[in-house]
């Protein structure tokens, strides 16, 4: 990047009570750049011969942090005076994204920002690329936590979002040899102009030790927990702007200190290096995000993250009510509490423990808010995903949930056994304590008694929960159980992702799309009209022009931005089936070596994702693509018809680069395994076709799109429980297709591994004699659409009709809608309309 120009910094100027030229709250571009000025004066304080680009981000930063401020405390203001119910969203994670765009376009302020940074001489774009984006998430999950909050402040729905701020995110990938390295996330390196500390909001978390019984005043019998540690949360909030409205909610984020009394204790024992080690021991609470997107890993410090932050909330929560002086038998009409995943379900024990040991409610008064006061979203139903904790490791942090949770499990199975006396099979089943080999707690299960609300996040996973992993529980309360499709966020995601294509959504439909997609229906009709495809196809050019670009920066492959783009970006997970993919792009490979002639539709295979960093054969498969991509990129009889690259280190940034690039998106995990997918929808918002299996909300956007405007392949959920009971033999499917046969070999023989045959034995073994994900199963019906995709794209006009009609046909997806269901129908809150 080149030096900034050194620029005069301008004197400050006063307030002079007129709100555009206030430097604190202007929206003109006078008061932006003054603002900036100001922050780098006043906030930064470098001299202009060592001023930054950095620098000039962070001004602009706080200048628009300002904005938020303002608007932030007339929100809490507001919640505050109509005393309204507010979603408390706990969430391990939220995978926010770069913040100053998103709120630049939420404020409503791009162009001024634009130009006063013009003014000073700096360019909005170049300065946008400064932010070091919090990935304080590992994929959909977090990631869906973000697009709520966008569209519960947007909504105008008083809400905060709970989490841990995590002094390190998710790894940062880079290559290396085609292999995956993970290099830590400093991301707080260069500070954080988003968060305003508040040290003064702080609550006090228990660990270890014992419980004693003791009699109160009053004659009860009661439980006094004595803690082995003490350790302090102090609250970090970032503000969370809406779009189009003043509405300004807050995403409030846990930091792990030390309790200061305990170092003086030791000091005074004269135990110096053991407070400074206490110290170091608090602190690691908070210290780092567990980059496994699914399986459990079963890890002390981690049951320690989850209690952490969720009992900070809840106590935080108690706090504010009894400041409002609202009595804490009405908690659950005044607090939704969501529980994205089993991650904070231990919420349930510990709002039973505050309410009953802390503030002495009686048992079932404290059981009946509880249940009244939490959801639980679901979002697996892979077995070896769902949380469960070791009793001893449980028992040894948290002894006093462990009693409770022994409380609330006695009560419950006597509840099952006088509904269905006599099935002790399904006691056992139903338990909270799992019995087969090492006992354990089922967090799924606390989370389903502990909850009003159960959802999946789409039909068909919604509906597999039911006759699945939480079949029981459905039997015992079908009343809890509902569907929230997951949706994404239009503005974050279409407008300020792709402003080509927002530009000419504008001149077509006005400006109100980016709150109401559902207007999206009318481009239906300019799908037949030649000189709109024409625009349609120019903006999707310039955007793959673009992502080319930034993949021959970071990976120095060099793509046609005239070829179809085809593109597969999560994370890299077996059931994902990015092998799948691999297996046709080597198919097409031996095809076009064997009849150089072949007519195909030239094509870039684009792949970007991380791989947990102690799963094996997602490792290898990151190697397999890289590999691939290596032989493919440099053979010259191929390389003029097919492309295939991976982007490094797939995260929100370079996502917004990603999806409007596209022409097909590829979605092709084993039907049943996937809950939803939230890149599906992305891409169908930026036009792209996919190509899919009948899973998750694939189901859905195939209702939507129509299927003539889908490539679907593969077996269905029945099909693949069906082969699995019945027996799988990867080793027929191979037997009986010779195609397959010579590339499995060929991957097998070191081709794609410069002549080293072990590199790609384990997953080549993997598929033939195991392929629990049934790959091989699905290979030939696979390779047969991506021919139907082939014919479809010389077609331009027609592949562009389609593209059209799959933005058109997207309303559906956005989080907006999924929020007012979520807000309806589980949550029972009311928007506020915030004024300055
Ligand atoms: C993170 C940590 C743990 Cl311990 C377990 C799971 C995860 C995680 O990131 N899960 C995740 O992203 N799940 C995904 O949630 C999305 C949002 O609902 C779904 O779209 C997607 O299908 C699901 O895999």
């Amino acid at each position: 990047k080149p030096p900034p120009k050194q620029i005069k910094i301008a004197p400050p100027v006063t307030t002079t009570g007129l709100t555009d030229v206030d430097v604190r709250s202007g929206m003109q571009v006078a008061a932006l750049k003054q603002a900036v000025t100001d922050h780098l004066r006043y906030s930064i304080g470098h001299p202009p011969v060592a001023t930054t680009l950095h620098d000039y981000y962070y001004a602009l930063a706080l200048a628009v942090r300002d904005r938020m401020q303002h608007r932030w405390l007339n929100t809490l203001q507001t919640n505050f005076d109509l005393k309204r119910k507010i979603v408390c969203y706990l969430s391990a994670e939220f995978l926010m994204g770069p913040h100053l765009g998103n709120n630049l376009l939420n404020l409503g302020i791009e162009q001024e920002a634009r130009a006063a940074l013009a003014e000073l001489g700096q360019d909005l774009d170049i300065v946008l690329e400064c932010e070091e984006e919090p990935g304080l998430g590992n994929g959909g999950l977090g990631r869906l936590a973000a697009c709520y909050l966008d569209s519960l402040a947007t909504l105008q729905r008083p809400a905060v979002g709970y989490g841990i701020r995590y002094e390190f995110g998710i790894f940062d990938q880079e290559i290396h040899d085609g292999w995956q390295a993970e290099i830590t996330d400093k991301w707080l390196r260069y500070g954080n102009p988003w968060e305003i500390a508040k040290p003064e909001v702080a609550h006090y978390v228990n660990w270890g030790g014992h419980t004693e019984y003791y009699r109160d005043e009053a004659g009860n019998d009661r439980v006094r927990w004595m803690p082995y540690r003490v350790v302090k949360g102090t609250a970090y909030d970032t503000p969370t702007q809406g779009y189009g409205v003043n509405n300004c909610n807050t995403l409030r984020l846990w930091s792990a200190e030390a309790v200061e009394s305990f170092d003086f204790q030791a000091f005074n024992t004269g135990d110096y290096y053991q407070a400074v080690e206490d110290k170091i021991i608090s602190e690691t609470v908070t210290k780092v995000l567990y980059p496994n997107d699914e399986p459990q890993i079963g890890k002390h410090l981690r049951l320690g993250q989850q209690y952490f932050f969720v009992s900070c909330s809840l106590q935080n929560m108690l706090h504010i009510l009894s400041l409002s002086g609202v009595p804490v038998e009405n908690f659950a009409e005044r607090y939704a509490v969501q529980l994205n995943d089993t991650h904070p379900s231990i919420g349930v024990v510990e709002l039973m423990r505050l309410l009953v040991d802390e503030r002495r409610l009686d048992w079932d008064k404290a059981w009946a808010i509880t249940v009244q006061t939490f959801g639980y979203t679901n979002h697996t139903l892979l077995p070896e995903a769902l949380e469960t904790w070791p009793l001893p490791m449980f028992q040894a942090l948290l002894p006093r949930h462990l009693e409770i949770i022994y409380e609330i499990n006695r009560r419950f199975l006597d509840e099952v056994r006088a509904r269905f006396s006599g099935d002790e099979a399904r006691v056992a089943r139903m338990s909270l304590i799992g019995e087969e080999g090492e006992k354990c707690v089922r967090m799924a299960h606390l989370a389903a008694v502990g909850s009003h609300a159960i959802n999946g996040v789409a039909a068909l996973h919604s509906d597999l929960l039911k006759a699945s992993v939480l079949k029981d529980f459905y039997e015992m309360w079908p009343e809890r159980f509902s569907n929230k499709t997951n949706g994404v966020t239009p503005r974050r995601f279409l407008a300020l992702a792709n402003p080509g294509l927002r530009a000419l959504l504008n001149e077509a439909l006005g400006e109100q799309w980016p709150v109401n997609m559902e207007q999206l229906h009318q481009l239906e009709a300019k799908a037949d009209d030649a000189a709109f495809r024409r625009k349609w196809r120019a903006i999707k050019e310039a955007n793959k022009k673009r992502l080319a670009d930034y993949i021959l920066a970071h990976t120095d492959i060099e793509l046609d931005p005239t070829w179809l783009f085809d593109i597969q970006v999560k994370r890299i997970h077996e059931y994902k089936r990015q092998h799948l993919n691999v297996l046709h792009i080597v198919t097409l490979y031996r095809r076009l070596k064997e009849n150089p002639g072949l007519n195909i539709s030239p094509r870039a295979f684009i792949f970007g994702g991380k791989a947990a960093p102690g799963y094996f054969m997602a490792k290898r498969i990151i190697k397999l693509i890289n590999g691939v991509a290596e032989t493919i990129n440099a053979d010259p009889d191929v390389n003029t018809r097919m492309k295939v690259a991976f982007v490094p280190n797939f995260n929100v940034q370079n996502a917004q680069l990603i999806y409007p690039a596209a022409d097909l998106s590829e979605q092709i995990s084993t039907a049943g395994k996937e809950a939803s997918g939230t890149g599906n929808m992305k891409f169908m918002l930026n036009g792209a076709l996919t190509i899919g299996t009948l899973d998750g909300a694939n189901v859905e956007i195939r209702e939507e799109v129509g299927a003539e405007n889908f490539f679907l392949f593969g077996l269905t959920t029945e099909e693949v429980e069906h082969i699995k009971r019945e027996g799988y033999h990867p080793t027929d499917c191979i037997a009986s297709n010779s195609e397959l046969r010579t590339v499995l070999e060929l991957i097998n023989s070191g081709y794609f591994s410069r002549g080293d045959a072990e590199v790609f034995r384990s997953v080549v073994n993997n598929l033939t004699y195991s392929d629990p994900f049934l790959v091989l199963a699905d290979y030939a019906a696979y390779v047969a659409c991506q021919e139907r995709v082939s014919a479809a794209w010389q077609d331009k006009e027609n592949w562009t009709r389609m593209s059209i009609l799959n933005t058109a046909r997207s309303g559906k997806f956005s989080s907006d809608r999924a929020i007012r269901e979520y807000c309806d129908e589980i949550w029972n809150v009311q928007p506020a309309t915030v004024k300055l």
